[in-house]
């Protein structure tokens, strides 16, 4: 069976419109995924210093893996002889990838935009590329992942009117191209546009023509302010069917996942809770935890009191603060995990609170008591 024969996205809980909170569920080739979900990231095919049992043991039921960093290094043709990357990291859950798109326009050297694709050189070697949207289809095809993404035009936060325009047309052609480039293959629509509200509309409206089996919104979280990225994700969302999934492509903070989900989105990813966790710092309740603070030396009580996960029911806050003042490696495994297991924990509460009817007043009470402790 391909891909695109296993996957369907359901909604198990009825939202009171096209921008309000929702409960699904993903069916794939590789199971099955409850959304609101976070997608921890495995850019490299590895959730840096976890093993993929204890990925797993988070609660984390998909991860997400680069196009562009496996097309580069080690290459999709040998990860395919390989057996797919499944197998090649033994993870045997859903994998979605990135296209590349982002990581071309943001790593990338020397980029030039064409109809065609993109010539640019790796971050890695300096070496000459042609990445073009059938390439990275043949990428991810050859990786054999479970959920897709198109080859984007992706610009700057702040670029002028017509530069986004552009890019969204480009977006639009290129996304044809993906589609029949690998037709077995689930491949999402990825929007684009800044946060210029026409081309936002514009481009979900178009992007509906060719039936995505689900939305990626691109673009956000690339320096513009909260309030921008909010009202685009609104007025996109607004525009979108019910019935098929939103990812707010590369968002993941707490706060961040709960507004998200409060606007009907159903998909995150971020390397936010993987490199805060190697810097550090915990996600909890009360806002961020730093390990290193001195005011933590002596603390014999777990890093998070209320957390489930293996750092938080073993250690202490002391202990977590002696690794990382020695650069210890078992610190920056810990706290990785403590970190996912907090975002896992945070989107099954949101999904309890959207199907118990109290999700708004979980919200409040959670952004209340998050941001106070920031200040
Ligand atoms: N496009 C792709 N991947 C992405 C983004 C995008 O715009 C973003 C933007 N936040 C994160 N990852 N292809
Ligand atoms: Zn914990």
């Amino acid at each position: 069976m391909t891909a695109a024969a296993a996957f369907r996205f359901e909604l198990t809980t009825r939202p009171a419109g096209p921008v309000a909170p929702r409960t699904g569920r993903l069916h794939t080739a590789h199971g099955i995924v409850e959304t609101p979900v976070f997608m921890p990231v495995g850019t490299l095919a590895t959730v840096k210093t976890l093993l993929p049992a204890e990925v797993a043991e988070t609660g984390a039921s998909i991860i997400l893996v680069n196009a562009y960093h496996l097309y580069l290094r080690p290459g999709h043709r040998l990860i395919e002889r390989l057996g797919g990357v499944h197998r090649f990291m033994r993870w045997d859950r859903p994998i979605l990838s990135d296209s590349g798109g982002f990581q071309v326009f943001s790593l990338a050297s020397l980029r030039k935009v064409t109809e065609d694709g993109v010539r640019f050189r790796s971050h890695i070697d300096g070496s000459e590329h042609h990445y073009t949207p059938e390439l990275a289809m043949e990428v991810q095809q050859a990786l054999g992942v479970d959920i897709a993404m198109p080859l984007d035009h992706v610009v700057p936060g702040d670029a002028p009117y017509e530069a986004a325009a552009e890019a969204v047309q480009r977006t639009l052609r290129w996304y044809r191209r993906c589609r029949e480039a690998a037709p077995g293959l689930p491949t999402f629509a990825i929007i684009q546009g800044g946060t210029h509200p026409a081309l936002r509309r514009y481009h979900a409206r178009e992007a509906l023509q060719a039936e995505p089996p689900g939305f990626s919104i691109g673009g956000l979280s690339v320096g513009e302010p909260k309030a921008r990225m909010w009202e685009t994700v609104e007025l996109t969302n607004a525009e979108l069917p019910i019935e098929r999934p939103r990812y707010l492509m590369g968002v993941g903070s707490p706060e961040d996942l709960v507004e998200g989900i409060a606007r009907g989105i159903d998909m995150f990813d971020c390397v936010l809770p993987t490199r805060l966790g190697r810097n550090g710092a915990l996600f909890t309740d009360t806002g961020r935890l730093t390990i290193r603070n001195a005011a933590n030396r002596e603390v014999d009580a777990p890093p998070d009191p209320v957390c489930d996960c293996l750092a938080c029911r073993q250690f202490s806050l002391a202990y977590l603060h002696h690794l990382f003042r020695n650069d210890e490696l078992l610190g920056h495994r810990l706290a990785t995990h403590h970190n996912l297991r907090y975002l896992a924990r945070l989107v099954e509460r949101a999904r309890q609170a959207i199907r118990d009817g109290s999700f708004e007043q979980f919200r409040r009470e959670f952004l209340a008591r998050y941001r106070t402790a920031d200040e």
